[in-house]
């Protein structure tokens, strides 16, 4: 069964306890109880974690890099600051999926820019929680066709 990281950057752990009218009233770990459940039902082991350390997200994108058919991350802040996010994303061979929770584009100008975007194979934001689900559906579908690809040329 291939393994997804679901990555989560700074503050995302205090979802559900404040600004509920911009990113819900979730709590993380409902997100993350939600993502294990899609995987169960997609074939996909999750490893959901959530950290406020730049480094330690970028050492988290690195390990997927040995441990990880596929990657949804939501970096938080360091979306819109991280080149060390970025150049560890680049060095990522699978899918990578970006997800917000919120719709950066209609919020503060400084959100428009994503780094992490320039590494991304696709974007999913504004959607809530639900966004991390279609994101975990839009890899399996990916993770899927490579195989069947693969089994073709065999
Ligand atoms: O919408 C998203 O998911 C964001 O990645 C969330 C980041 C923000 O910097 C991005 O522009 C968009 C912020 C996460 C902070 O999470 C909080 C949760 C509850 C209370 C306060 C902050």
């Amino acid at each position: 069964m291939p393994t997804v990281f679901v990555l989560n950057g700074p503050n995302l752990n205090l979802l559900g306890q404040r600004e509920p009218e911009i990113y819900g009233r979730h709590s993380l770990e409902e997100i993350a109880a939600r993502c294990r459940e899609a995987g169960r039902r997609l074939g996909l082991e999750i490893v959901f974690r959530q950290t406020n350390a730049e480094g330690e997200l970028v050492n988290w994108i690195q390990e997927a890099g040995t441990e990880a058919a596929a990657l949804v991350l939501n970096a938080a802040g360091y979306t819109h600051t991280s080149v060390a996010v970025l150049d560890a994303l680049r060095t990522f061979p699978g899918p990578i999926v970006e997800v917000h929770l919120s719709n950066p584009y209609r919020r503060e100008a400084f959100r428009a820019r994503s780094y992490v975007s320039l590494a991304a194979d696709g974007i999913i934001c504004g959607l809530g929680a639900t966004g991390y689900v279609l994101a975990l559906e839009a890899v399996a579908e990916r993770l899927r066709n490579r195989r069947d690809e693969t089994d073709r040329e065999a």
